[in-house]
């Protein structure tokens, strides 16, 4: 009887199938089983955690935890005498975080690694009262060692401070293992004006020369705040702000290349659009190709968003925007590259400018992906999982060792405000690319060690588990996910890693990247990824000499 029974529903549903696709059958398979996830073409978005406080700025401190950084203000996080917290470390394990105290104003400022692993932040704004008590941060330098065991605090003091006061400078990494600080102004202000421009660049530890003048921060007035900077594979930057960039040599204070204006609106603060070094390859000989995106068209709370995006290719003779859809209209996004080397765009909104108090509309909950190595026109995924929560000014966003990609933060009231009609947001939401639903199996990888020196070949265990048996394609690259604020992804790079794989697939040789021109000397995330699907990260520090980790 039950034997007739399967028969029979086995004849109705193979009829069935003849007549629909087979394919979508779960009993029928007509190629080797395939794991199919609901998540596959979408992703998934969930949220659950607290930051504490309103997340203006936020970096990761290794496998396990997020720095997260906001202003002297009101915050749900307090300390036991009821002084508002401004700062937290944020625990990816248990969704969970501890106050940290800070001393100074961190309004609109900062931060990057030294080679030694310690991070620091760089500038802020005034003095403030009330329950929060915070000195000036103008010219502040703070300190803070990542640890693991939930020990490590601030450290700031009265000296070895910035030049100048910087209000929204930006920071990158440098080969020499310390960090460059560029721009700013010396107040808060709704846009750069000249009496307040800061038009230089300094170093920190401090080099000798101090203070060095940057004439292009006068060229490209009132748009030049959060100038977006990237160390180059040559040991040059690449400077981009208002409408104009050029390949800048800090060694020597020199212009080597002025570059063609980018077309459409200015892209700098407030008009805010996001820019991504777009991943290095030994392949084409770690040639720069740096991609733009958004922004708005005017300083009106009713103005349009930009939906273009320009890219340039810096190894071309005489390089060229060439403009690609944005696909929404959008300020202030979030570009952070993923695990793939493809980059995830989140955050912003539609109408308005970057700033406080109704200037921000229509937020845009709807992820996009890029994908560089497609033709134009075929760059974007959409239809990604998508959010109801509103990230708009001071939102921010970074890709996490397993994949994920972490997103908080949005503040544009001034007092934070949890009952506005965008209010101060709390809440931490996790997107799951797609890629994480490709296979039911994810390689993994172990014995990594924490330390390499550049050009070094090392070894670490793989396990493909059933992938192995599939002659699967192999890639492998770290990534730098670097310091997330106004959409700036300061310092943040993806290098690809020349490597072999051993005939039993049981291990990997990696080939560290050849210079620090290539990934200034510190932490990254080693990701190995096995038709697409990424084994979790592990944190590795790339360094001159072993010894040049201090922690
Ligand atoms: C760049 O901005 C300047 C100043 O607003 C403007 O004159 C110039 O035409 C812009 N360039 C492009 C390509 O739009
Ligand atoms: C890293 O170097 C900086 C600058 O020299 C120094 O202030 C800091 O204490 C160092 N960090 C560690 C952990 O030694
Ligand atoms: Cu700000």
């Amino acid at each position: 009887m039950k034997t007739a029974l399967f028969v029979s529903m086995a004849a109705a549903v193979s009829l069935v199938m003849a007549q629909n696709e087979p394919r979508d059958a779960p009993f029928y398979w007509t190629q080797p089983q395939k794991f199919m996830s609901p998540y596959e073409k979408t992703g998934k978005m969930e949220q659950y955690g607290r930051t504490g406080v309103a997340a203006m700025h936020a970096v990761l401190l290794n496998e396990k935890t997020v720095l997260i950084i906001d202003k002297a203000e009101w915050n749900e996080a307090q300390f036991d005498s009821g002084q508002s917290a401004y700062s937290v470390q944020y625990d990816l394990e248990t969704n969970d975080y501890r106050a940290l105290p800070l001393e100074t104003n961190t309004f609109c400022s900062a931060g990057g690694f030294l080679s030694n692993g310690t991070f620091i932040s760089t500038g802020g704004g005034e003095k403030r009262g009330r329950t929060w008590k915070a000195e000036s941060g103008w010219q502040s330098i703070r300190h803070f060692t990542p640890c693991t065991d939930n020990t490590c605090e601030w450290s700031e003091y009265k000296t070895g401070l910035m030049q100048n006061n910087r209000w929204y400078p930006t920071v990158e990494q440098l080969p020499e293992g310390d960090i460059i600080i560029v721009g700013g102004s010396t107040k808060g202000t709704a846009f750069n004006r000249d009496e307040i421009n800061v038009p230089s660049y300094e170093f920190w530890p401090p080099r000798s020369g101090g203070e060095i003048h940057l004439p292009f921060l006068e060229e490209t007035m009132p748009y030049n705040l959060y100038p977006f900077v990237f160390l180059l594979p040559d040991g040059n930057l690449f400077m981009f702000a208002n409408n104009q960039s050029m390949i800048f040599d800090y060694h020597n204070n020199r212009v080597v290349k002025k570059l063609p204006d980018i077309p459409g609106t200015p892209r700098s603060y407030p008009l805010t659009s996001g820019a991504v070094m777009l991943p290095l390859d030994p392949a084409n000989n770690y040639n720069v190709e740096i991609l733009i995106c958004g922004g708005s068209e005017n300083r009106k709370n009713n103005a349009k968003a930009d939906d273009t995006c320009g890219r340039i290719n810096l190894g071309d003779e005489n390089p060229q925007w060439e403009m690609d859809t944005f696909v929404h209209p959008r300020l202030m996004p979030d570009g952070v590259i993923l695990a793939d080397g493809t980059t995830l765009w989140v955050n912003g909104c539609q109408r308005g400018w970057a700033g406080y108090n109704n200037r921000n509309h229509d937020p845009t909950f709807d992820p996009i992906i890029y994908d560089q190595d497609k033709k134009l026109g075929n760059r974007w995924t959409t239809g990604l999982a998508n959010t109801d929560i509103a990230r708009m000014y001071h939102s921010v966003a970074l890709t996490l060792p397993d994949g994920r990609v972490w997103i908080a933060g949005s503040n544009n009231v001034d007092p934070p405000d949890l009952l506005a009609e965008y209010p101060t947001e709390f809440r931490v939401e996790y997107f799951s690319p797609p890629y994480l639903f490709k296979g039911s199996v994810r390689p993994l990888i172990s014995n990594v060690p924490k330390v390499v020196t550049y050009g070094e070949k090392f070894n670490i265990l793989l396990n493909l588990g059933t992938l192995a048996e599939e002659n699967p394609v192999m890639k492998v690259a770290i990534l730098r996910t670097g310091f997330s604020t106004h959409s700036m992804h300061m310092s943040q790079r993806y290098v690809i890693l020349n490597h072999k794989v051993s005939d039993d697939m049981q291990s990997i040789e990696i080939e560290a990247p050849p210079r620090a021109t290539i990934f200034p000397p510190g932490s990254g995330f080693l990701y190995v990824l096995c038709n697409g699907v990424p084994a979790k990260a592990a944190e590795l520090f790339v360094e001159k000499d072993i010894n040049d980790l201090a922690i």
